[in-house]
């Protein structure tokens, strides 16, 4: 005997006793007088009702409002009993449709209760507003596991992760996702803090914590989705002793927004770091750095968005100041980091004149050149001519070329962008340093996972293609995981199954990466070709990927990609120079004649990149240099973190953004809906509940149990037939389990009263052999 579990998603599953009265042959509601219900009033509004009298196909309903609608049965769901109002796991919900599930978590947000479980992964709706349920105390009663720890909580999740760690000895991760804005970075720095106090004690833990104001600063901006939104990706893992304590940590990132430090949508900001620099550096700092405020910078003020609701930047930088000491950069690299941060700004400040009859542009000699350059440390007039000119090789001889003005503002920016994605590297590699000073490896371990966010923006770019790319494979190890493994299980074992559908992403990720007709091999081929452009791009794609359901030609230069999370039209403009990422050979050797330790060391790591992809063949013909592409690099990345993630038992937290205001006490039921149902939650709690997941094999089950069977039975040959005789000895519904070729799995709850048993008969055992022995017990 098995539960039934309808196939077609849109029935709702009902629990095994109600199955076959609520529900007609058709699927629609079996309609009874007094039946509470949900009703549907468009599409994605439901209000709640009590049925008065009933028909076959319709029922009059009196709504909460207390009229009385003739609604036809389509259009309505079963509601739950009050008891289940506001349950804490949606597990226990007696009826499972949308607008139950919808309700219910409506219901505890409405009392800040933002946390709710959908059996294996927590639901966290962001709150938009301080909740009081973080802090020591807090943590120590889920530490201690008090009863009033018994709500849903990001440390109870952390909680799980340390001590599966801890017992089993194995790596854990817990992977964030959500869409921007949703609140993963909050949820990732709540789930450090509760490690941090566990494991703490060693100091370590307030330099790992530290990190995150750091990385926020240099990695972090407003835009028009979210405040403080993350522009790059980031694992952190945190290790630990034999004895829980943290002994070191090492943080990951993955490809930063570059583009923002020169350009950035209208009421978007750039890096926070810039508009803190410019608000809070002290007066001596701000001369030697020759500071102006942000409104002076073009890299800053072209976006009518300076300043941002709430956060007083000067503040802010205080608060960086003492991370940057807490997590021990010197006091010299932090100057270092600050004059590169100027020398961005004051780049931006750099124009350029047109000399009239031809196309030339000339670096206009202001105080941007000079200022550039001598925080730079290079000489003003190499830096005008790298802006300006270009050398390239014809015929064996160099050739001095000029630029057009858009050439030359095109190696400005690229300069800009490359000194400060070089610095974030640097910086992060810098902590880890700190972070991992003379600790060593235990293979103890839990990773936080915290990335960008799917995006769709009325104009989606390069960059939103990788951060939405990231998301589908994240989707995919939350599928994979949840979905598949678990089904696959059943299914390799035999048991009585139906299966539950869920929406597997694989088509789409086979859009994107796929060889050689995928995006980015296309992509990639695209830019190899010296007269390719945007248009030529866009022409490819369309023309190789318009048999794929994922994939659309859009009007001009423009496709769309059917993402699981929603569709999202991207326009191609400027993919194949992004995708390239090329700093021409003379900027490059500008930044390596800077006589500064900063610029020479980023000259030297892009270079290293350049060359690492050079068959030593080619190198010695002096061919030009050629990198790896940036997505082509991205999807590497993407894959060596997949198979890290792999190795670890998977904590999976959806944060769900409930408003698109960022504003406290609003909850959009369609909003709501739309991401609960693309990320899969409906699906993971039905087959949470009408799976069995509890599982031993006949071996250890027959060995654990057997012993409690009267002798004839326990001694039969066959393990599986002890299983059988200890299953009917203790009366354990034939429902509540189930029997495969190696293994027996049981319904959540069913072990207990085993284990009840048994401890019991082991004390009675224990107790007798004691009499026995003559000792007191
Ligand atoms: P995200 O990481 O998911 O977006 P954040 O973690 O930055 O989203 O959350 C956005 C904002 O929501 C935060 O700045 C807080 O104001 C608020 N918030 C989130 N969680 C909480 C919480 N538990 N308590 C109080 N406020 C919260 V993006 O990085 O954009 O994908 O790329
Ligand atoms: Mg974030």
């Amino acid at each position: 005997p098995q539960s039934p579990v309808p196939q077609d998603p849109a029935l709702p599953v009902t629990t095994p006793s109600s199955a076959g009265k609520k529900w007609k042959d058709d699927g629609t509601l079996r309609l009874k007088k007094n039946l509470r219900v949900w009703v549907l009033t468009s599409e994605f509004n439901w209000i709640a009702g009590t049925i008065v009298s009933a028909e076959d196909t319709e029922a009059m309903v009196r709504t909460a409002d207390r009229q009385v609608i003739r609604v036809n049965a389509t259009r309505l769901q079963p509601a739950n009993p009050d008891i289940l109002e506001g349950v804490y796991d949606l597990i226990k919900l007696s009826y499972l449709n949308e607008p139950s599930v919808l309700h219910n978590l409506d219901f505890r947000y409405a009392q800040d209760k933002i946390y709710t479980r959908a059996g294996p992964v927590l639901i966290a709706v962001n709150p938009f507003k301080k909740v009081p349920i973080y802090g020591p105390a807090n943590v120590l009663a889920y530490q201690k596991r008090t009863p009033e720890s018994s709500h849903p909580h990001v440390y109870m999740t952390a909680d799980s992760a340390f001590k599966a760690m801890v017992r089993d000895g194995t790596n854990q991760s817990i992977i964030i996702s959500g869409e921007s804005g949703a609140g993963k970075t909050e949820t990732a720095k709540i789930a450090m803090q509760y490690l941090a106090a566990l494991g703490g004690g060693g100091g370590l833990e307030d330099e790992i914590l530290q990190t995150n104001p750091i990385l926020e600063a240099f990695g972090n901006a407003k835009t028009l989705r979210n405040d403080n939104s993350s522009r790059f990706g980031k694992l952190i893992d945190i290790h630990f002793d034999k004895v829980g304590k943290i002994c070191g940590a090492k943080i990951q990132t993955y490809l930063l927004e570059k583009s923002r430090v020169v350009q950035q949508a209208d009421g978007e900001r750039s890096y926070h770091i810039f508009y803190q620099l410019c608000a809070g550096a002290d007066p001596d700092f701000r001369e030697r750095l020759h500071l102006k405020s942000a409104k002076e910078y073009r890299y800053l003020n072209q976006s009518n968005c300076l300043s941002i609701d709430n956060v007083d930047d000067a503040e802010e930088f205080k608060r960086l100041r003492t991370a940057m000491n807490v997590v021990q950069i010197s006091k010299e690299d932090q100057e270092l980091t600050f004059e590169m941060l100027s020398a961005v700004l004051w780049l931006g400040n750099i124009t350029f004149s047109v000399v009239e009859h031809d196309n030339h542009a000339v670096v206009d000699e202001n105080e941007a050149v000079k200022v550039a350059a001598a925080l730079l440390h290079c000489d003003a007039d190499d830096l005008v001519t790298a802006l300006s000119t270009r050398r390239i090789r014809a015929g064996g001889d160099d050739i001095v070329q000029q630029l057009t003005l858009s050439q030359a503002t095109d190696s400005r920016d690229a300069l800009a962008k490359a000194i400060y994605a070089n610095l974030f590297d640097w910086l992060v590699e810098r902590i880890n340093k700190s972070l991992e000073a003379g600790k060593k490896r235990t293979g103890r371990s839990i990773s936080i996972l915290d990335i960008y966010g799917f995006e769709s923006f009325k104009k989606n770019s390069f960059e939103q293609l990788c951060i939405n790319y990231a998301n589908e494979r994240l989707q995919q190890h939350f599928n994979r995981h949840l979905f598949k493994l678990e089904q696959e299980e059943y299914t390799s074992e035999n048991i009585d199954w139906t299966r539950v559908d869920f929406e597997d992403n694989q088509e789409c990720l086979d859009l994107i990466e796929k060889r050689p007709l995928g995006l980015i091999s296309l992509l990639d081929e695209e830019c190899m070709f010296p007269r390719s452009s945007d248009l030529s791009l866009a022409n490819k794609l369309k023309e190789h990927l318009k048999g794929n359901d994922c994939f659309r030609g859009e009007r001009d230069k423009a496709f769309r990609v059917c993402h699981y999370a929603g569709e999202v039209v991207y326009e191609t403009n400027g993919f194949l120079e992004k995708n390239r990422d090329l700093l021409h050979a003379d900027l490059l050797q500008l930044l390596a004649s800077c006589d500064c330790t900063l610029p020479q060391l980023f000259a030297a790591s892009i270079g290293e990149g350049a060359q690492k992809l050079l068959s030593p063949n080619r190198r010695a013909n002096g061919t030009e240099s050629q990198k790896q592409s940036v997505a082509a690099k991205f999807k590497g990345q993407l894959n060596k973190l997949m198979q890290r993630l792999e190795g670890t038992e998977p904590h999976f937290i959806r944060c769900i953004k409930p408003n698109t205001s960022q504003l406290p006490n609003i909850f959009e039921q369609e909003l709501v809906l739309q991401q609960l149902r693309c990320c899969g939650v409906l699906e993971v709690v039905r087959i949470s509940r009408s799976g069995y997941p509890t599982r031993h094999s006949h071996q250890e089950f027959g060995s654990r149990y057997g012993f409690l069977l009267p002798r004839n039975l326990s001694n039969q040959e066959d393990m599986l037939s002890v299983c059988v005789s200890v299953l009917h000895q203790f009366g354990i519904s034939p429902d509540m389990y189930q029997v495969g070729i190696t293994k027996l799995f049981f319904r959540a709850g069913q072990i207990g009263h085993l284990e009840d048993v048994r401890l019991r008969t082991l004390q009675g055992v224990t107790r007798v052999q004691a009499l026995y022995k003559g000792y007191r017990v």
